[in-house]
């Protein structure tokens, strides 16, 4: 496993010839994982609306005018019958997203009950729930969550044209302080917000530096919401898309590359090309945190004509190599 990519040999990557390209992420893919699994992950906004941050992608930010409606907390017994529905349905993972600046007293403590529960089903576990403390990510996993969510989004550079209250710097002691309480990261970001190839492969670059690789690395598609500042960004050239996806497999070979934000845009032979460049995991569900998902029933179409298995549990054959 290496963790030295500089941002030259990332872009690199990115020039290959497509075929090549994806020639070399599907090697890597086989050589980790059995390559018609992919793993679903069910998400469930818990609080809507009105954060403080200024994202300037994000539907809830207090600072834009969109169509999301703010919600509170919502209740645990509703939580866990999401939690619920998703597995039955066949999600292996439960995503719980506050949109918070940081999460805090009471609601913090209701969180964790609702965490405790979720892990009683006997799912996976993960929150993304804004900036954390040490003391918190260790409250988290003693509750038994599994996965922590929080994204580095884009390059250091482009991040700054992005977010102004909160800065990259408070992103890599988030994720430390998760990796210190012994969680495993969910950590990616976003593209087609205007960035360049040069700060797609910065952004892949820090992700392929963390050690250990972040465990799941979700690459989201600018989903465009009026009200935001990003509503009439440019549309990314979607092989570029499909590029990054590669870039990301090759470089964390063994960790599961997730096609998220985005898919109800796609086509499925768009969707096919991301699996093929090495996706191996989706959020599953017909709705992401406030904007729309492809919906469920499609997804097991689409799987059916592709002939991928929703991913169970890790056997030595869905997964031969761990995180060195
Ligand atoms: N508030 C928490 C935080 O930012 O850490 C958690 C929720 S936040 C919505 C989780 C991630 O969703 C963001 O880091 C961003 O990558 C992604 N996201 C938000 N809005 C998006 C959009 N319009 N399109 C694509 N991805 C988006
Ligand atoms: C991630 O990387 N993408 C998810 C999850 N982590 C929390 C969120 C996508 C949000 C898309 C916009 C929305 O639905 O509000
Ligand atoms: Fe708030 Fe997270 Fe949205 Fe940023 S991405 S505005 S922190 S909910």
């Amino acid at each position: 496993m290496r963790y030295d990519w500089s941002v030259d040999e990332i872009e690199a990557l990115f020039a290959l010839p497509f075929n090549d390209l994806i020639f070399r992420a599907q090697q890597c893919h086989r050589a980790h994982f059995d390559a018609n699994e992919v793993q679903l992950s069910t998400l469930l906004s818990i609080k809507t609306g009105g954060c403080p941050e200024d994202c300037k992608y994000c539907p809830q930010s207090a600072h834009y005018s969109t169509p999301v409606e703010r919600a509170l907390l919502m209740r645990k017994e509703e939580v866990l019958a999401a939690a619920r529905r998703a597995k039955e349905n066949g999600a292996t993972r439960f995503c719980i997203g506050a949109a918070w600046r940081e999460p805090k007293g009471r609601a913090f403590e209701i969180v964790l009950d609702m965490i405790r529960a979720i892990k009683d089903m006997g799912m996976e576990a993960c929150a993304t729930l804004g900036m954390l403390d040490a003391e918190q990510a260790r409250r988290l996993k003693e509750a038994g969550l599994d996965y922590y969510n929080h994204n580095l989004d884009s390059d250091p550079e482009f991040y700054r044209e992005i977010i102004s209250t909160r800065s990259y710097q408070d992103r890599l002691d988030t994720l430390r302080h998760v990796r210190a309480a012994g969680m495993s990261i969910c950590c990616g970001g976003i593209v087609g917000m205007g960035e360049s190839r040069r700060h797609r492969a910065g952004l892949i670059a820090q992700l392929a530096r963390m050690q250990p690789h972040p465990e799941s690395v979700p690459i989201n598609m600018l989903v465009k919401v009026p009200g935001t500042p990003l509503d009439d960004v440019e549309d990314l050239d979607p092989f570029e898309f499909v590029r990054t996806i590669a870039v990301a497999r090759i470089t964390m070979p063994a960790s599961r590359v997730r096609l998220s934000a985005g898919r109800e845009q796609m086509s499925e032979e768009l969707q096919a090309l991301c699996f093929l460049a090495g996706a191996n995991s989706i959020f599953y569900g017909e709705k992401l945190l406030t904007t729309d998902n492809q919906a469920a029933e499609q997804d097991q179409a689409m799987f059916a004509r592709l002939g991928l298995r929703a991913f169970r549990q890790d056997t030595p054959s869905s997964r031969r190599m761990v995180n060195a």
